[in-house]
């Protein structure tokens, strides 16, 4: 039997949208297809790759996030897992390609994960990475994380943070997912405050007990950051740091790119195309940002950047690096805009850098660089991220019964004002 998915928005709704706006979306298709054509560029194939691209929505993108001097939620914000599952399956019902759910544990621990996993089932949705949270207390919690988790210099501390990440691993597996996320917030506020060395040897410590608990067909993400919350220094500051500690523990850990955890102008593709090289890159957190982790929406402050970012991972992709297969997240803080727009938007925006990518003529760029020609090099680079490839997003993402405007169709179809009704 066919399995019937349950979407949070009339599916008739978003056809109607999609009519209106169908016979021109046509006409740009064509048009570009023609332009394609001159640059030896397949428009079909184009859009087989960008209907083929996953990325996963953070289920605590959701709602308001907010700064620590305040937070101002709209109205209608999901107040519990099935709510926000509800809202990522609007997301992923505009755009197809947004298609799982990343969890944060305790944050969204199921008091069923069987009937989570059928719900999330229903709505069209998977559950990637599982995210731990060690970077709070939590109500009742007797031993502090005020000085860190899997490093702290208490035994009893180190080894609840091994537990509530092998319980993660627990949950998890009875959701399907494939992955743990661990970021710390542990490091320093004061110059001595910490053993540098030891807080290291902790954390391998740790990190080897959660490691032995990790089922064959798992991988471990690690999520370096370079400051915040503590502010003098981090254990896992670096993406050097973290590539050590991936290396040590084992094959199904990788390194975890989160764009808003470097120091501000740091080569960020630099980074992405070493850890290519040394066959550790695990996937992202993808964001923007200004001046620090501001958890900005993607694409919206350095699109360039993320661009380039694309430009190193659509390399591997096609000459096949053995082991590369990474996972794509967003991890965004909204502060000011309705959460589902920025999800989609953001979506729509990390897709835009994936497709774009793809249209680099790789062989030209290889003479270009060969013939040491950084003029044409740059150019042949522009040239694919000056394109505007949104007829290609909006007609994949048509095919897929999904909006050719997905904003635009979110609001005609009255989505928040229906969750304003239902949630208060
Ligand atoms: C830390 O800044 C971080 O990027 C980690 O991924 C956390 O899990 C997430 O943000 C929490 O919002
Ligand atoms: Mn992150």
């Amino acid at each position: 039997m066919e399995k019937m998915t349950r979407f949070p928005i009339a599916p008739e709704k978003v056809a109607e949208h999609n009519s209106r706006l169908e016979k021109d979306l046509q006409t740009d298709y064509d048009h570009l297809g023609m332009v394609f054509n001159r640059r030896g560029i397949d428009i079909e194939e184009i859009k087989k790759k960008a209907a083929a691209f996953k990325l996963a929505i953070p289920s605590w993108g959701t709602s308001t996030g907010g700064t620590r001097f305040g937070v101002f939620p709209g109205k209608g914000e999901p107040r519990n897992i099935n709510e926000k599952l509800q809202d990522c399956a609007a997301v992923r019902q505009l755009n197809p390609v947004a298609g799982s759910v990343s969890l944060h544990i305790p944050w969204d621990i199921p008091e069923d994960p069987d009937a989570l996993k059928k719900e999330a089932d229903e709505l069209g949705l998977s559950f990637d990475a599982m995210n731990s949270n060690t970077f709070q207390d939590q109500p009742g919690q007797q031993d502090s994380y005020k000085f860190g988790s899997l490093t702290n210099t208490k035994k009893s501390v180190r080894e609840l943070a091994v537990a509530h990440n092998i319980e993660c691993i627990e949950i998890g597996k009875k959701l399907g997912s494939k992955a743990l996320t661990i970021w710390i917030g542990d490091g320093s506020n004061f110059p001595g405050q910490s053993h540098f060395r030891k807080t290291l040897d902790y954390y391998m410590e740790s990190m080897n007990k959660i490691y032995k608990a990790l089922p064959d067909n798992w991988k471990i993400y690690v999520e370096h950051k370079v400051y915040e919350p503590a502010f003098y220094s981090t254990v896992i500051s670096d993406w050097g740091t973290n590539y050590v500690c991936v290396k040590e523990l084992g094959d199904k850990a990788y390194s975890l790119v989160d764009l808003g955890h470097h120091a501000p102008n740091v080569n960020i593709e630099q980074i992405v195309a070493r850890l290519i090289a040394l066959g550790k890159l695990g996937g992202f957190h993808f964001n923007d940002s200004k001046y620090g982790d501001d958890d900005l929406d993607s694409g919206s402050v350095k699109p360039f950047q993320l661009f380039l970012i694309f430009n190193e991972l659509v390399a591997a992709e096609k000459e096949n690096v053995k082991g590369f297969d990474p996972a794509y997240m967003l991890d965004q803080s909204h502060n000011v805009t309705d959460p589902v727009e920025s999800l989609i938007n953001s979506a729509a925006e990390v897709h835009r850098a994936y497709v774009q990518a793809q249209l680099v003529d790789r062989e030209a760029l290889a003479g270009f660089q060969e013939n040491n020609d950084p003029m044409m090099s740059l150019s042949e680079l522009k040239k694919a991220y000056n394109t505007d490839v949104s007829p290609i997003l909006a007609m994949a993402r048509m095919e897929m019964d999904g909006a050719v405007e997905p904003i635009a169709a979110l609001r005609a179809s009255g989505y928040r004002s229906r969750m304003v009704k239902a949630r208060g």
